[in-house]
């Protein structure tokens, strides 16, 4: 069945949540037929400055200030006025009446919080009074429809974790499974051998933010080191042809006053860079995102042109989703890949814009979820849409992270001809 418009009856949103027990917003959108669908809104911990405005009430009488009862408010109050009883052709056309209703630049009125929310509620809902799957109504025209290689953090530090490491994000990326469930696997795998290595080790194996273990280890060669050692144990052959390990070190979080501050040492900019050009060289590193900090504008472009043809390399902080920084990123060739998050924007549709700029540039998108994290499973059906061939979503562990891996699971299952992988846009 295709669906030529349709109207929005209601949206409601409540407080609840998120995977680090502070408060999110869980948002319905009910269309006029009846159709509803629910979205969770993810949150950040390391997050670009350039970022829409996630509102948090401020009341420290509830949550140290994290409620968000405003921005509840806001949808059930003014966004909603805006949209209920309207009739649309398209969820893009919601989202701009949302962009417009909140009018500034970066959904700091209203909230990007309560604004993305409702983009992703309606575009569940669209798809489903369309009887189609979430990924198939976020497939642009042109675009083949990929399952995308799953990159399991599994070592965490920086700010995902009181330990003492100063790069964020360790991640097994099994880049030459044969499908997405031996990818799956693969991971599980390794982590299950990690976890044995750290108890052997004397390490303790409480879990970060994003489900990876934490260990109390300061060099990140020596994480590398254990990575490679995991994988070997579990059976796999490191490497691209094999697993591979994407890194986000998250350097806007060590970088201070121009200096980097990497397990006690300071680090110039180009210090910085002779140390990734190591650590590529020892290990099966084949993708870092964020290794120069979001303001050294400078140090990202060194970095692009000293590695950007050995590795893939992410703007995360610098990009924050957003199609015009992007667009001006390319143009300066800074970095080969964008990551994407949704909240970073704010709308689905801005999403997809973003995707389309890296598209049409030849950068790779990885799909992102956000240190804190709902059961939504939204983004696991938004990295098959768009064809990218790649989501980070955390370890092979905890609910949240677990739910977008099963979510792919299901997809996989139903689509046993979908392509599997990078495809052809990524560098490295
Ligand atoms: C990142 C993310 C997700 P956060 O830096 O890429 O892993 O972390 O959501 O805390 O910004
Ligand atoms: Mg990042």
């Amino acid at each position: 069945m295709t669906i030529n418009s349709f109207e929005i009856d209601e949206l409601h949103a409540v407080e609840i949540l998120d995977s680090r027990g502070r408060p999110t917003l869980a948002i319905t959108a009910t269309l006029g037929d009846g159709t509803s669908a629910r979205a969770g809104v993810p949150s950040g911990a390391s997050t670009g400055t350039a970022e829409a405005v996630e509102l948090r009430d401020g009341d420290q009488a509830r949550y140290a200030g994290a409620g968000v009862l405003t921005a509840v408010g806001n949808v059930n109050g003014p966004l909603q006025a805006a949209v209920a009883g309207h009739r649309f052709t398209s969820p893009t056309d919601v989202d701009d009446v949302l962009r417009a209703t909140d009018g500034t630049g970066n959904k700091a009125r209203l909230g990007a919080n309560a604004i993305i929310g409702i983009s992703m509620a309606v575009h569940r809902a669209c798809a489903a009074a369309r009887g189609v799957q979430l990924w198939q109504a976020l497939t642009p025209t042109g675009v083949t429809p990929r399952l995308p290689v799953p990159h399991f953090n599994v070592v965490n530090g920086g700010a995902h974790a009181p330990n003492s490491l100063d790069f964020q994000e360790f991640m097994i990326a099994p880049l030459g499974a044969p499908s997405f469930p031996e990818a799956v696997r693969a991971g599980a795998e390794i982590y299950a051998a990690l976890r044995k290595r750290l108890m052997a080790a004397g390490f303790a194996t409480g879990l970060g933010d994003e489900g990876g273990f934490a260990p109390d280890i300061t060099s990140p060669e020596e994480v590398l080191t254990l990575l490679v050692a995991s994988i070997l144990d579990a059976g796999y052959s490191p490497g691209r042809d094999g697993v591979a390990i994407a890194m986000d070190p998250a350097a806007s979080e060590f970088h201070h006053d121009g200096t980097y501050r990497v397990a006690g040492q300071s680090l110039s900019g180009t210090d910085m860079i002779d140390r990734y050009e190591q650590i590529i060289t020892d290990f099966p590193v084949w993708s870092i995102e964020d290794g120069v900090a979001e303001d050294d504008q400078d140090g990202w472009i060194a970095l692009t042109a000293r590695l950007g043809e050995r590795v893939q390399l992410v703007g995360d902080d610098n990009f924050v989703t957003n199609p015009a920084i992007i667009a001006d990123a390319i143009a300066h060739h800074v970095g080969n890949a964008a990551l994407i998050k949704v909240n970073q924007i704010g709308t689905v549709s801005e999403t997809q814009q973003a995707m389309q700029i890296c598209r049409q540039a030849g950068y790779a998108a990885m799909v992102s979820h956000r240190s804190g994290e709902t059961d939504d499973t939204f983004i696991a059906d938004l990295a098959v849409g768009s064809g990218c061939g790649q989501i980070k979503t955390g370890a092979p562990a905890r609910g949240e992270r677990v739910a977008k891996y099963n979510r792919l699971l299901a997809i996989a299952d139903a689509q046993p001809d979908m392509a599997f992988g990078i495809g052809g846009t990524t560098r490295g």
